[in-house]
């Protein structure tokens, strides 16, 4: 009954991407046919630590048991009614997701594109229908740097070239200011129209650049103070990856998720993806309050398989481990080992610059210009060496392993790393 697979090598693999994909990215030469916790295995069945949980997807482990275990029992139960029937698990994910992160609404989606996506287009609805601003004069702040997805509105307010030469006419109605600069926020909510501010609590894209300590908290009561909604892409950064189980809980000391001080602040439109699912399925969601949430009434927004039988499963298998394990907890502990490992090599060695992160979402910067193939080379060793990490513009590599991880496997990996850098010839 099964399709048929064939059992390739590593090269046929990458021979028959080559030849039949389009050739939007340049992967590094593994090929990945078997995945476990905190490992994955390659087409020979050399064994890997995976050090970037496929960009903060797999926080909670490959194939975690109890989240497979969700996908294969819906799978087989119902997998998809679209929208214009309600099925019987959507509305348990909901409660369950909006009890979670403390929200009235949740608006579930797949990708985290079209999550931000959703987050632009509640915002702006948001302003025209309950703020008097006068329809199609919205405009939505934004931050240098950014990383929201690959749709075409959200390229339009990139400043990377890669992602954005070529793609225009480019969609209108986002001020762009620098990351991090209290100032010219304050500046930029001053202009006419200001309806949003989109942030990254830390900017993964940009080579996980952690802000001041205060920036989001204080962004956030700028915003506040002018009726501009502050919205949180914690696609990257949510579920647990830095220590907390969101990014934006930084003001409260406890880890713990549904935490009842949660100091500091929340957003008015949370985004999130990845590890919303444990990257079984694509899952992604965008949560608000009834206020903003209920701007949007039926027939104004959707996706065929958003909110899908299958996906309200796993979202909600995926999170119930995040609680269950720790993960929070463990991300925290783990980060601050990891980063003190790190610096004991930039103290070393010339070839790291620096360490830098919060949680287990860390990133070192090498030595050598943007255009090198320096930290490509290293990825290069470092897989050989049984490692999987993945260079960022040029001289950033990322680290950012399942949350399932042991202090021993961590310990494992660290000398991985640093026995491969000690040893890097250039
Ligand atoms: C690619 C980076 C990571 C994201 C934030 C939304 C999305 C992403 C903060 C969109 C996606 C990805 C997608 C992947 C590379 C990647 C990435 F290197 F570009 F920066 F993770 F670090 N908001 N991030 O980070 O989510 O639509 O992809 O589900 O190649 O595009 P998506």
């Amino acid at each position: 009954m099964s399709s048929t697979l064939d059992k390739l090598s590593s090269a046929e693999a990458i021979n028959l991407e080559d030849k039949y994909g389009a050739h939007n990215y340049h992967p590094l030469p593994v090929v990945l046919s078997k995945g476990e916790g905190v490992y994955m295995w390659d087409a020979e069945g050399k064994k890997y630590y995976d050090f970037l949980s496929a960009y903060s997807a797999i926080n909670q482990g490959h194939c975690h048991p109890k989240i497979v275990g969700a996908l294969k029992d819906q799978a087989e139960k119902l997998t998809l009614t679209s929208r214009a029937f309600y099925n019987d698990v959507l509305g348990q994910f909901e409660r369950f997701a909006t009890s979670f992160f403390d929200f009235d609404k949740i608006l579930p989606m797949n990708s985290g594109a079209e999550a931000v996506e959703t987050a632009i287009k509640l915002c702006r609805k948001y302003a025209y229908e309950k703020r008097g601003i006068s329809e199609n004069d919205a405009k939505i702040i934004v931050c240098d740097g950014n990383f929201h997805g690959r749709t075409t509105t959200i390229i339009s307010f990139s400043n990377d070239e890669d992602a954005r030469k070529n793609y225009g006419p480019y969609t209108p109605g986002f001020i762009r200011v620098p990351y991090n600069d209290l100032e010219a926020l304050k500046k930029a909510l001053e202009e006419e129209n200001v309806v949003g501010f989109l942030v990254e609590p830390i900017q993964g894209e940009a080579g996980v650049f952690v802000p001041d300590d205060h920036y989001i908290e204080d962004a956030a009561k700028l915003c506040q103070a002018k009726n501009v909604l502050f919205m949180a892409d914690e696609v990257q950064t949510g579920i647990a990856r830095t220590g907390k189980l969101l990014a934006v809980c930084k003001g409260c000391d406890c880890p713990t998720p549904r935490c009842e001080s949660r100091a500091g602040f929340k957003p008015d439109i949370l985004v999130l993806g990845k590890a919303l699912s444990g990257g079984a399925y694509p899952v992604s969601a965008v949560l608000a309050n009834d206020e903003i949430m209920m701007v949007i009434k039926p027939g104004q927004h959707g996706s065929t398989f958003g909110g899908n039988p299958i996906a309200a499963r796993v979202g909600m298998a995926a999170l119930e481990v995040v609680e269950e394990e720790k993960l929070a907890e463990s991300a925290e502990y783990l980060g601050q080992i990891f980063r003190a490992e790190m610096q004991k090599l930039v103290d070393e060695s010339d070839l790291v610059k620096l360490v830098r992160g919060r949680g287990l979402l860390n990133a070192i910067v090498i030595n050598d210009t943007e255009d090198s193939s320096t930290a490509w080379d290293i990825c290069i060793a470092l897989k050989e060496n049984g490692l999987l990490a993945k260079p960022t513009h040029g001289n950033i590599i990322r680290f950012a392993p399942p949350l399932v991880m042991t202090e021993e496997e961590l310990m494992d990996c660290t000398r991985i790393i640093s026995e491969t850098i000690r040893n890097f010839q250039q």
